[in-house]
């Protein structure tokens, strides 16, 4: 899955892709570097990030998507907690939600019931204003995964078929730096949900921790996380740098297949 972010500020490729021919040549280059699936976002989700209006977000949105769903071959998402986002870029030719809040907008159950299209729910505890504010659990993977679980209750609930659920944990959203590394090497038990597993570990700041690099330089760190993670059972890796992405992700299936 390749990111695009039209966004001023995501934390690191914020203001790159802001006008429309920029955006819609990255995810022509990220087609052709074999991404399954193009992500747009428009509202930057990182700690401390302040929240866009729908308004805002659409603005950003709609006018990208619309060249994207008719020059692109692969399917594309849309990154929004908001319910009256997704809905316009569904009726604007998205094909998946990528829901970093999990349903938390009580509308996006049944909108995305609605359109009958698949849908991502990502761990988070709290918001991106506060989540790296100190936390805390006692017991990692089985808070996230009861977390999920009822994500999951409340999406079976709204009407969403199993076959349109994927789960990720959630890396860098309201987890101390080491909670990722466990996260990525328990990633079977996220697979024990049923569900296909996304997982987001590309650039983040964990990375950074354990390497030293900066976020310009983790283009190394974020192979070796896709690798693993591939490795420890995930589907979906989603990533800003995707052909050598993909490439590891192939090798890491490579190993695991052999
Ligand atoms: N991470 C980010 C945004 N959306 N969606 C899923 N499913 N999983 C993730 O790990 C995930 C996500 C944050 O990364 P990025 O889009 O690069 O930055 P920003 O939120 O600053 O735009």
């Amino acid at each position: 899955m390749g990111i695009l972010n039209v966004t001023p500020d995501s934390f690191s490729d914020g203001g790159r892709f802001l006008s429309v021919p920029k955006a819609v040549e990255q995810a022509l280059k990220m087609q052709e570097e074999g991404a399954d699936l193009i992500d747009v976002g428009g509202e930057s989700t990182r700690p401390g990030a302040a929240p866009v209006s729908v308004e805002e977000e659409l603005r950003r949105i709609l006018p990208v998507l619309e060249p994207l769903v008719r020059r692109l071959k692969i399917p594309v998402s849309v990154d929004t907690c908001k319910a009256s986002v997704a809905e316009q870029a569904l009726l604007g030719g998205a094909s998946l939600v990528n829901d970093v809040t999990a349903l938390r907008d009580p509308r996006m159950g049944e909108m995305v019931a609605r359109f009958g299209v698949p849908v991502i729910l990502m761990h988070m505890r709290g918001d991106p204003q506060t989540m790296q504010q100190d936390p805390h659990y006692d017991r990692l993977i089985p808070e996230i995964l009861s977390d999920l679980k009822q994500s999951l209750r409340k999406a079976k609930e709204a009407g969403i078929a199993d076959e349109n659920l994927l789960t990720d944990p959630g890396l860098g959203f309201g987890k101390r730096w080491q909670d990722n590394l466990v996260l990525i090497k328990s990633l079977g038990d996220f697979k024990a949900l049923g569900f296909p597993v996304v997982v987001g570990p590309s650039r983040k700041s964990f990375l950074g921790k354990v390497t030293g690099a900066s976020i310009e330089d983790r283009l190394s760190g974020t192979a070796a996380a896709v690798a693993l993670a591939v490795s420890y059972g995930a589907d979906v890796v989603r990533v800003h740098d995707v052909a050598p992405m993909r490439r590891a992700a192939l090798l890491a299936d490579a190993v695991v297949r052999s």
